[in-house]
């Protein structure tokens, strides 16, 4: 029987890229995020090559993520593995200058959307006493940065969380692993800035930044370890970058 992954985010950047190289391991996949056209676009794409089923629902709202997730169809109810991806930045701002709405994206996303879904998800593993949670986390949940006080929170939160999940966990012999990326060339930045598509760019421009699929390659030899072996977390930076502010940029 293959393996069942429930992937949050995975409408673009690390998300689809590791729902893709999954279904080409033929890893079945349960694939969410809000935009419904690009999951309708996936669902055809990769249902090729795995059994895969889609939901769409805003990790924010708590309803709507328990109530999606019991609609799963009866050969999607056992889940072997969650990759909790969904985030994003919303702004770059000083804290004496910072958006509430933005922290509470932020907060509601990153941490919150974070809870619910392995809130849903951890019973079909405790009951099984199997399986493997991923927190995609970020340097920013290592260190803090200038202007980047509420999202490296989130992030902070998630590497907490990360720690919990395997303390809690470990009697049920569940898994618990955390990504911590540097600089990924996804649509990231274009949410952090907005759609301010040029100073989106300009985050990426002068060196070679980490890809999506340099990520999944990560995510898929993680998972793919013996079942004796956890890793506990990773740190992950282009070759460019050295912490979270240092890039040798040409
Ligand atoms: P993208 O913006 O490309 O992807 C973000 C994904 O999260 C999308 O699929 C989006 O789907 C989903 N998402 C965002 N908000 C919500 C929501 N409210 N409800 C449901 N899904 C949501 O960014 P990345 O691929 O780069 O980011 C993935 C993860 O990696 C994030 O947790 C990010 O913090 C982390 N990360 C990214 C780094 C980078 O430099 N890019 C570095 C370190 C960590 P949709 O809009 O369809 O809902
Ligand atoms: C994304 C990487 O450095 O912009 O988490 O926080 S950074």
């Amino acid at each position: 029987m293959s393996l069942t992954a429930f992937i949050t985010g995975a409408t673009s950047g690390i998300g689809k890229a590791t729902a893709v190289l999954f279904a080409k391991n033929g890893i079945r996949l349960v694939l969410c995020g809000r935009r419904k056209d690009r999951l309708d676009r996936l669902q055809k794409e990769l249902g090729e090559l795995t059994e895969l089923t889609t939901l769409a629902f805003d990790v924010r709202n708590k309803e709507d993520v328990f109530k999606a997730i019991a609609t799963l169809p009866d050969n999607f109810q056992t889940i072997d593995i969650l990759i909790n991806n969904a985030g994003n930045a919303h702004g770059l701002s000083t804290i004496q200058d910072g958006d509430i709405d933005d922290w509470d994206a932020m907060l509601d996303i990153n941490v919150k959307g974070l809870l619910y879904v392995s809130k849903a998800i951890i019973p079909i593993m405790t009951k099984r006493n199997s399986g493997f949670i991923v927190n995609i986390g970020s340097i920013a949940g290592k260190e803090v940065y200038p202007n980047g006080n509420v999202y490296c929170a989130s992030k902070h939160a998630v590497n907490a969380l990360n720690k919990s999940m395997r303390i809690d966990l470990n009697q049920y012999n569940i898994r618990v692993s955390a990504i911590h990326p540097g600089a990924v060339e996804t649509e990231f930045s274009d949410v952090r800035f907005k759609g301010d598509t040029e100073r989106a760019k300009s985050v990426y421009a002068g060196y070679k930044a980490l890809q999506a699929e340099d990520i999944a390659d990560i995510i898929y030899f993680v998972v793919t370890r013996p079942y004796h072996v956890n890793i506990e977390d990773l740190v992950v930076y282009p070759t460019a970058q050295a912490s979270a502010t240092i890039l040798n940029k040409n």
